[in-house]
């Protein structure tokens, strides 16, 4: 057999993180087709929601065609292909937190601080990842800096501008999927930071012994929990909110 047959062959049977490549593609690719051709029965004013949710699943689905290539070719994880991803598709997940609550008053300055903080936790980590000399000192250095971004989309998300304007819109659809959002945030995105953190020189890696072995594994399962599930939540208000 060719290398690209007894490759393709493999996925599923022997090789877990190349299957949740391989699905992983897949899911987002059928989901931007559903969040795409659902835009034209929602209500005017999440037209533009729904096709953001289309986009963040779409750029992730594009991504997840040439990572599981290079997994597939070198066995390693792709750290660029991820990053770049990431850097495109989390400030579109904040762009998504600014047309809830645009109704509600959001400003641009809002939609600003929020890019803002998601591409310093993107830079940041991919300095701490890329560029690692497997010392302590520099995971835990630009961990932190990313940190720093993370805790600010949190904070918004929680208790700042983003949950008083979903509390003010007067809309209790809003209010509750705002919320779900905010736990997506908590929940779902911990587990980049704590698969950053098993790397070399990271905190988990160094005093617990955690290796990052299997990290693909998690972050192929959390980008689809947290890109789809973002985007259907972003959906359930759009079909559901008032008029
Ligand atoms: C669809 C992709 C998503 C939602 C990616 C989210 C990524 C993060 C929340 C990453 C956070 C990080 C830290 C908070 C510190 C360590 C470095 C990162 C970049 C892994």
């Amino acid at each position: 057999m060719n290398t690209i047959l007894t490759d393709i062959v493999k996925i599923p049977v022997d090789d877990p993180i190349a299957f949740t490549f391989f699905t992983g593609y897949m899911a987002m690719l059928a989901s931007s087709v559903f969040f795409f051709f659902e835009r034209g029965s929602v209500d005017g004013k999440w037209k533009l929601s729904l096709l953001v949710s289309g986009l963040i699943t779409g750029i992730a689905a594009v991504h997840y065609y040439y990572m599981r290539d290079y997994y597939l070719a070198t066995g390693q994880t792709p750290t660029a292909l991820r990053y770049i991803d990431w850097t495109l598709t989390v400030p579109l997940m904040c762009v998504e937190f600014y047309l809830l609550t645009k109704s509600a008053g959001a400003q641009k300055s809002l939609l600003w601080k929020l890019i803002f903080a998601a591409v310093l936790m993107l830079v940041a980590g991919y300095i701490g990842e890329a560029f690692t000399d497997g010392s302590s000192g520099h995971s835990f250095m630009w961990g932190a800096i990313s940190t720093i971004g993370y805790v600010y989309i949190l904070y918004t998300a929680w208790f700042g501008e983003v949950a008083q304007l979903a509390k003010n819109s007067g809309d209790p659809v809003v209010e509750r999927g705002v919320k779900t959002l905010a736990w997506f945030v908590f929940v779902g995105w911990a587990v980049y930071p704590i698969g950053y953190m098993c790397m070399p020189g990271g905190w988990l890696n160094t005093s617990l012994g955690w290796s990052a072995s299997n990290v693909d594994l998690f972050y192929n399962i959390a980008d689809a929990i947290n890109k789809i599930g973002f985007g259907l939540v972003v959906y359930g208000i759009a079909v559901s909110s008032k008029k």
